[in-house]
C-alpha cells in the first residue's frame, strides 16, 4: 500500500523553521557560553571539543540548506526542481483517480508549460498520467487548473510521427468515446512525449505541488 503523506503547508513550515532557527541561536549560544567558561577555567581541551562540535553542527546545516531536497522545502518522496515538487507513484490508476489521489496529498497532476518538462519526462521510464484532457471540448486540451497548453509545450511534447497521424488522435479502436487524457508515452516504451490515451486505463501517474519557502 503506498503511504499518503502531504507536503507541509508553506506557513506551517515557516513557522516551523523560525522556531529551529531560535532553538538553534539558543544552542549555538549555549554552546558559546560554555566554552567560554571552559576556556575561563584554562581547560583547553574540553573547549576545543565544543569548538568542534559547534563547527560541525554549523556546517551539517548549512550543507542540509544547500541540499535541493533539505530543509522540508518537499515533503518526502517528492523530489524539488524548479521551486516545485513531483511525486512519481508507484501505483496505477485511471485518469480520474490519479487526479483525486494528487489532491489527497497536498498537489495536484502535474502541469507541464515551462521548460519543467524536460525534468518531469527525464524521471520516468514508463507511461505516466499529466494533468491534460480534453474531456470537455473533443480537441480543446486544457490542465488540470483550467489553462490551456502553451503552444511551445504543445509542439514540444505531442509525440510525432512521420506519415502517420501525430498524437493527439483520439484514437477509437477500443472505445467509441476515444481518447481524453494525456499521458507521458506508451506502455511500451519511450516517454519523453506525450500521447493521449483511454482514460480508464490504469497508469503510474505525477503529481506536482508549490515547493515551501
Ligand atoms: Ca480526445
Ligand atoms: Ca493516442
Amino acid at each position: 500500500q503506498e503511504s499518503e503523506r502531504e507536503v507541509c503547508p508553506p506557513k506551517r513550515t515557516k513557522v516551523l523553521l523560525i522556531v529551529f532557527a531560535v532553538c538553534l541561536v539558543f544552542a549555538l549560544g549555549g554552546l558559546c557560553i560554555l566554552g567560554i567558561l571552559c576556556e575561563y577555567n584554562s581547560n583547553r581541551l574540553l573547549y576545543n571539543i565544543w569548538c568542534a562540535i559547534t563547527a560541525s553542527a554549523y556546517v551539517l546545516f548549512l550543507i542540509r540548506c544547500q541540499n535541493s531536497t533539505g530543509c522540508a522545502l518537499c515533503a518526502i518522496h517528492w523530489i524539488h526542481s524548479g521551486g516545485k515538487c513531483y511525486y512519481y507513484s508507484k501505483v496505477k490508476m485511471n485518469w480520474t483517480q490519479s487526479r483525486d489521489h494528487c489532491v489527497t496529498l497536498g498537489g495536484h497532476l502535474v502541469i507541464i508549460n515551462s521548460r519543467a518538462g524536460d525534468f518531469v519526462t527525464s524521471n520516468v521510464e514508463e507511461t505516466h498520467w499529466i494533468g491534460l484532457n480534453d474531456v470537455d471540448t473533443e480537441g480543446h486540451w486544457v490542465w488540470v487548473n483550467n489553462q490551456s497548453v502553451l503552444f511551445f509545450s504543445f509542439c514540444r511534447f505531442w509525440m510525432k510521427r512521420e506519415n502517420e497521424t501525430s498524437e493527439p488522435d483520439n484514437w477509437t479502436k477500443f472505445h467509441p468515446d476515444g481518447e481524453d487524457c494525456a499521458g507521458l508515452g506508451h506502455p511500451g516504451g519511450e516517454t519523453d512525449f506525450w500521447m493521449d490515451a483511454y482514460c480508464f486505463e490504469e497508469k503510474r501517474f505525477v503529481c506536482e505541488a508549490a515547493a515551501a519557502v
